[in-house]
């Protein structure tokens, strides 16, 4: 088997001090850049969003962390954060970034939000990461990051679907914990067949 290292979001702005800070988002980089060398591929993923983008509750005149309906189904509002080009969207600088062969950008359609690696939140739009991986060989991942309730947590899961071995270390992984999202997060990728180790 093809065994890929998927790093998930580690930037800035996840990060504490960052515009979405995760808890402890920074204390995972020592264990991710370890782990590195544990695996046959590394992918980092980069959250890389235009300014005005439609994910922003300052787009919507709406206060951050609010629910808001879009075509595609209900969306969190969020901080603005992880805009192109920003200090936010870069890696944590402690991020061994060399060592991976692909970084990957998502939530870049004004749009339509990604939270997954795989599709944008409209759960038809590919980002082509499937591709890749397949073309590569690569049938399992495992998945390290942020944040584990919701780009960590959707990724997986579409992993999963899409029929690869997936395992999501949470020891390496930082959740935002909104409202029950860890909890749901961790059901709905077991039910997915993810396994948390
Ligand atoms: C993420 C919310 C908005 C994440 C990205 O990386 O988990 N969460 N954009
Ligand atoms: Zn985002």
């Amino acid at each position: 088997m093809t065994h890929a290292l998927i790093v998930i979001d580690v930037q800035n702005d996840f990060c504490p001090g960052g515009a979405l800070a995760v808890a402890d988002g920074d204390t995972i980089v020592p264990g991710i850049n370890a782990a590195m060398n544990d695996f046959d591929a590394v992918i980092l993923t980069q959250d890389w969003h235009p300014a005005g983008h439609s994910s922003f509750a300052s787009s919507h005149d709406a206060a951050p962390m609010s629910m808001t309906q879009m075509p595609y189904g209900p969306q969190v509002l969020w901080p603005d954060h992880c805009i192109q080009g920003s200090t936010g969207a870069q890696f944590h600088p402690d991020l061994t970034v060399d060592r991976a062969d692909l970084i990957i950008r998502k939530g870049f359609n004004p749009a339509i939000d990604s939270y997954s690696a795989f599709f944008e939140n409209d759960q038809t739009t590919p980002t082509g990461l499937k591709g890749y991986l397949r073309t590569r060989g690569i049938d399992r991942l495992t998945l390290v990051g942020l944040a584990t309730d919701f780009c960590v947590n959707y990724s997986a899961v579409d992993a999963a679907r899409l029929g690869f071995d997936v395992t999501v270390r949470m020891d390496l992984c930082r959740a935002i914990d909104f409202d029950g999202s860890l909890d749901a997060a961790k059901a709905g990728m077991q039910a997915a067949g993810v396994t948390l180790s």
